[in-house]
């Protein structure tokens, strides 16, 4: 009988393993490398969600974990910096029925504002953590994270990275389906509320159930030793893998290399690759990459000569190991940033750490042509304004020939950091001061930023400035609290209009303009008056024409 393969990236395994392992509700915040899995959930017909952001995701994931349905909570990895407030409580509070985090790490900073390892999240929270690194195994782990889930009623955290969630591999699917769960509700407030007196027994839980977790883990199969070779022993995770095993397998300093015809036999012969013939190196492969299988690292460990850990990023395994006494050899720290490869890895293996010639000849990001964020960074360049920016397609106004955004940390930090330049500067360099935010990254986190506003006004006042190009951009396209529209595109939702939230918020002059001139003269007037304005320049973004509708609604997703 033949095997049906399908070739999909490991955004896309994850999503149809959530529609058959019978996932309720997928929410989330898009993110690049994460905001296609729930998008292919909902064309695969599950339901899906946009959050304003990641902590409202998780939260909202934790409320169907708690009335028994399965949820799947998407972000990537600095959504999860947004959302750790629920997601450390989740883990003392546990959950009544499953919720998956995937969380999506992007080193290398392909597209994102910093590069860091959230396997430290769940070390910290105390969450068991998964790490597929292809899409076969991500679409298994989502599966078994949901398994997981339920079993020790626990939320679990997916861990992937960008190679992960889009590159194609192939994927063989489960000969099962699952329902979703029937929701129920059981009131147990020593469990679910979270005061002192409840939370100091749920700590003890929680530990307790992380060494029965670590215990079963000894065991489990999703950690593996793939050959038997003594002279070299590699402990990788997640994509690492991928490029530890081809550096072994096509020869590097001081290994002999298992033949490529054997290895490309293993790779058709998915999903069990198991064959022990890697020359003479072995893997020690770990699936579930918190709570560690230590005993069974330890021996590994001891069975080779040179034990060596392959990890993209910081050095979480490594650390690991030899807080438990194991000892193991660890990467140059130059091999810390970036993502590794297969060239990287095999100078780590032969100690090369002669300095890597930087990538050369990509083309530098720009606003597209036509995009109305040009004109408005024309215009803010033009009147000589001190720009507190935000995180979205028009950052780009920072680079040449606009140079005209000063500062941009994380979203929603246009607002505050605005208002601390005002209130540190002089007055007259104080009034240049503006804040600005896309209409997503207003919604996200800009809310609190203007409460903040109207609460603890600067002498000069504050100009924030929302650039509404009805549609969230740079991470394609989603929707939002501000369009109208569910996650398919199609199904209407309230709108939330910023000029209105504005007004109800106190704010004494609300412009909505939509041209440069309309804009100049808005911002013009709102530098010369010592009070708060908001300006929405609302002109939609060139590439948001109608999109197709991604699904049918099924589940009252209308
Ligand atoms: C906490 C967090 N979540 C998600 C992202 C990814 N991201 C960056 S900007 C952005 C929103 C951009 O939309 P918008 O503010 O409307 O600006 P536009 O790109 O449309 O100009 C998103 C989702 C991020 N950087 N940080």
């Amino acid at each position: 009988m033949s095997i049906e393969r399908h070739l999909l990236s490991g955004n896309e395994a994850l999503a149809f393993a959530a529609r058959q392992a019978g996932v309720s509700l997928g929410t989330g915040y898009p993110g690049t490398p994460s905001s296609e899995i729930l998008e292919q959930f909902s064309i695969l017909g599950g339901r899906a969600q946009w959050a304003p952001n990641e902590k409202v995701a998780l939260e909202v994931g934790i409320g169907v974990a708690f009335a028994r349905g399965r949820a799947l909570v998407t972000m990537k990895h600095v959504g999860l910096n947004v959302a750790a407030d629920p997601f450390f409580s989740a883990a003392f509070t546990g959950v009544d029925g499953a919720l998956v985090i995937v969380v999506a790490d992007d080193p290398g900073m392909s597209s994102s504002q910093n590069e860091q390892d959230s396997r430290r999240f769940a070390l910290a929270a105390g969450v068991p953590m998964l790490e597929p690194s292809d899409s076969q195994e991500a679409y298994e782990f989502m599966w078994e994270a949901l398994s997981l889930s339920e079993r020790w009623r626990s939320p679990v955290l997916l861990r992937i990275t960008t190679r992960v969630c889009h590159s194609k591999t192939a994927v063989v699917f489960r000969n099962e389906a699952r329902p979703a769960p029937a929701s129920a509700f059981t009131r147990n407030i020593p469990e679910k509320v979270m005061i002192p007196a409840h939370a100091r027994p749920a700590h003890r839980r929680l530990r307790e159930r992380l060494k029965a977790i670590q215990a079963w883990n000894e065991g489990s199969s999703l950690n593996r030793r793939i050959g038997e070779g003594k002279a070299l022993g590699i402990i990788t995770s997640g994509v690492a893998f991928a490029h530890a095993r081809e550096a072994v397998i096509t020869g590097s300093a001081g290994i002999a290399a298992g033949s490529y015809a054997t290895i490309t036999q293993k790779q058709t012969d998915r999903p069990d690759p198991s064959d022990p013939s890697e020359g003479s190196a072995s893997f020690f492969k770990v699936g579930m990459t918190y709570p560690l299988p230590l005993q069974r690292l330890r021996e590994f460990a001891a069975s080779v000569d040179r034990c060596i850990v392959i990890e993209e990023g910081d050095p979480y395994l490594v650390e690991s190991l030899r807080m438990a006494g194991i000892a193991v050899e660890d990467k140059p720290e130059a091999f810390r940033f970036g993502e590794l490869n297969v060239d990287r890895v095999r100078c780590i293996l032969s100690g090369d750490t002669a300095p890597e010639t930087p990538r050369t000849g990509a083309k530098p990001p720009e606003l597209c042509a036509g995009c109305p964020h040009r004109m408005t960074f024309t215009t803010l360049d033009r009147l000589n304004c001190i720009v507190s920016g935000d995180i979205g397609c028009y950052t780009l106004g920072a680079l040449p020939p606009f140079e005209a955004m000063d500062s941009q940390l994380c979203m929603g930090a246009s607002i505050g950091i605005g208002l601390g330049l005002r209130h540190t500067l002089r007055d007259e360099e104080a009034r240049r001061v503006v804040s600005v935010i896309g209409d997503s990254t207003f919604f996200h986190s800009g809310l609190t930023g203007l409460a903040e506003m109207v609460y603890n006004p600067p002498r000069t006042g504050h100009i924030l400035l929302i650039l509404d190009n009805g549609t969230t951009a740079m991470t394609g396209l989603q929707e939002h609290p501000g369009t109208g529209h569910g996650l398919n595109h199609r199904s209407s939702a309230t709108q939330v209009l910023p000029e209105n939230v504005a007004r109800a918020m106190g704010v004494p002059n609300v412009h909505v303009v939509d041209y440069g001139r309309a804009l100049e003269e808005a911002l013009e007037g709102a530098m010369g008056k010592d009070e708060l304005t908001v300006i929405i320049m609302r002109q939609p973004c060139r590439l948001n024409v109608k999109k197709p509708a991604t699904c049918e609604p099924e589940n009252g997703n209308d």
